[in-house]
């Protein structure tokens, strides 16, 4: 499935219908009186979030979205129909903004919000209501008002708990494919990872969190090198990030340079990323070579006070236990903060 993060479109809500001029017309009944009925409402437009959609590629194919309008007022005071609201589905994560101002409009993450983004038009009065004592024929009626349009940025920023970083070739989507169901392709050339992909990862029988697995950062992916930063915003809502480091063919000191390297790409994206817990993982255990350089890197690593983990997707060493401190630690930072203990009731 194709992925799309950014659109633009056009909405509009309906307009109101015309209210009508109309006298009564019966046997009998010399001089009936006014019955234009008024116009119908024109509908609204709507956004709706839907769990079951995780890109905005429909809005590559259709741009224009319209509500219906009111229907005009009838004869004998009947109401006109009103226009029918249109409700658009988008993926959790989808910001909204207003393309002419660039404000925020919204920012849509939980399954099944519904949020009124146009109101339709209003129908118009018919001449049924402008009766009065002293006209009592009149002919005057309202047109309806139109119904807004506006046209929208629609940005999605995928929802995940835990977001995976680290050079191409670092085992990110090994890593993603050995926990959960996802099945991003996987080779042994760098940017094999072309768009982000979420595993829904199990833990302790019952619980579960979302892991996104991102395009790999070289140096400079903030000024486009590489795929550069644009997929670092699928995991900007992050709690935690894997960073992995590979051992295997490295120059001397070249991990260490490489794991700088990501965190000022990092930065440069957006300086908040770096508030966010790291464990570092060291991937591939199951090469020799590699093995054999771990103790030392892990040592510097824990020296600058990072977590480490050691692991081989391959093999599965090491996975079932980092994939349960991430769940520790994720249930440690969505804590409530201020949890001090009651004190002891004493009579
Ligand atoms: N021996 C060994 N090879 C691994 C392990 N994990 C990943 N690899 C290999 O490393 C290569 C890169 O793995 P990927 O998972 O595609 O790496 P990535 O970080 O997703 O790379 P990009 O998507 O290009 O950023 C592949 O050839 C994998 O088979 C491991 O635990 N052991
Ligand atoms: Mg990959």
């Amino acid at each position: 499935m194709k992925f799309v993060d950014e659109v633009k479109i056009h909405i509009k809500a309906g307009d109101g219908g015309r209210g009508c001029l109309s006298f009564r017309r019966e046997k009998f009944v010399a001089m009936g009186g006014p019955d234009g009925g008024d116009g119908g409402h024109g509908g609204n437009v709507y956004f709706r979030v839907t769990s079951s959609l995780s890109t905005l590629l429909d809005f590559r194919y259709k741009v224009h979205y319209k509500a219906g309008r009111g229907g005009h007022g009838l004869g004998k005071t009947m109401h006109g129909k009103n226009g029918e609201s249109l409700i658009i589905q988008v993926p959790p994560g989808t910001l909204v903004y207003d393309e002419e101002t660039g404000e925020l409009l919204a920012d849509l993450t939980e399954p099944d919000q519904e949020l009124l983004m146009l109101k339709g038009g209003m129908g118009g009065r018919g001449n049924a209501r402008f009766a009065t004592s002293t006209n009592r024929a009149p002919r005057h009626t309202q047109p309806g008002t139109p119904g807004e349009e506006r046209t929208l940025r629609l940005q999605l920023k995928l929802l995940a708990d835990v977001g995976l970083v680290g050079m191409p070739n670092a085992g990110k989507s090994t890593l993603i494919s050995k926990v959960s169901a996802a099945k991003p392709k996987i080779a042994d050339y760098p940017f094999t990872t072309l768009v982000p992909n979420l595993g829904v990862v199990r833990y302790g029988g019952f619980k579960t969190f979302v892991m996104a697995d991102i395009p790999g950062l070289i140096q400079g992916a903030s000024e486009g090198h590489g795929l550069g930063t644009r997929f670092l915003r699928h995991v900007e809502r992050t709690d935690l990030f894997l960073h992995l480091v590979d051992l295997s063919m490295m120059q001397e000191g070249e991990p260490l340079e490489n794991f700088a390297i990501i965190n000022r790409e990092l930065e440069r994206h957006n300086p908040e990323m770096l508030r966010k817990p790291q464990l570092v993982v060291l991937t591939k255990m199951d090469i020799t070579e590699v093995r054999e350089q771990a103790p030392e890197i892990e040592a510097h690593f824990r020296e600058k006070g990072y977590p480490v983990f050691a692991i081989s997707a391959a093999t599965g060493e090491g996975v079932d236990e980092l994939v349960i401190e991430i769940g520790k630690q994720l249930e440690t930072l969505r804590a409530p903060k201020d949890e001090t203990p009651a004190e002891p009731w004493s009579p």
